[in-house]
């Protein structure tokens, strides 16, 4: 089923220049593009999206990262695209994340209270459009 997926390509990634990586491993997978934006995120976006892990040990050092700097917020469509860019994109925890993904091939811990993985993705259609409508309003 043709879907949309809501990528961010967070503060770390944004900071080292992989945006274009990113992007590059979308387009050559076969993914549209269909919105992107750079911008600092505000907290209370950071809530609205990350409203499941509230109250989570690592949820402040989260929010805190995720504000510390611009993101590229982009939305993508096609074929089972929710599944294949978690599946580009690697494990959660980039020292696990196999070589080949992007958390595998960029990522890994520097020692922080929260996990540094370069990428955001969905993980649902019900997340993909709820996030949509947060980070591009006018797509919602
Ligand atoms: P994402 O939402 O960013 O695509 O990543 P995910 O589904 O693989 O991971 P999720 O469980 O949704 O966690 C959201 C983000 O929180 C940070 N995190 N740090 N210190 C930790 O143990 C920890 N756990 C999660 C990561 O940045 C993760 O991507
Ligand atoms: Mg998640």
């Amino acid at each position: 089923m043709t879907e949309r997926s809501l990528v961010l390509v967070k503060p770390d990634g944004f900071a080292r220049g992989l945006t274009g990586e990113v992007l590059a491993r979308i387009e050559r997978k076969g993914y549209r593009l269909a919105a992107l934006a750079i911008l600092t995120p505000t907290r209370e976006q950071l809530a609205a999206h990350y409203a499941e892990h509230e109250g989570k040990p690592f949820y402040e050092p989260l929010v805190a990262f995720m504000s510390s700097g611009p993101v590229t917020a982009i939305v993508i469509e096609g074929e089972r695209c929710i599944e294949g860019f978690r599946s580009l994109a690697g494990a959660t925890d980039p020292t696990k994340a196999a070589p080949g993904s992007i958390r595998g091939d960029f990522g890994r811990d520097w020692g922080k209270p929260v996990q540094e993985n370069i990428v955001h993705g969905s993980d649902a259609p019900e997340s993909a459009a709820r996030e949509i409508g947060i980070w591009f309003p006018s797509l919602g």
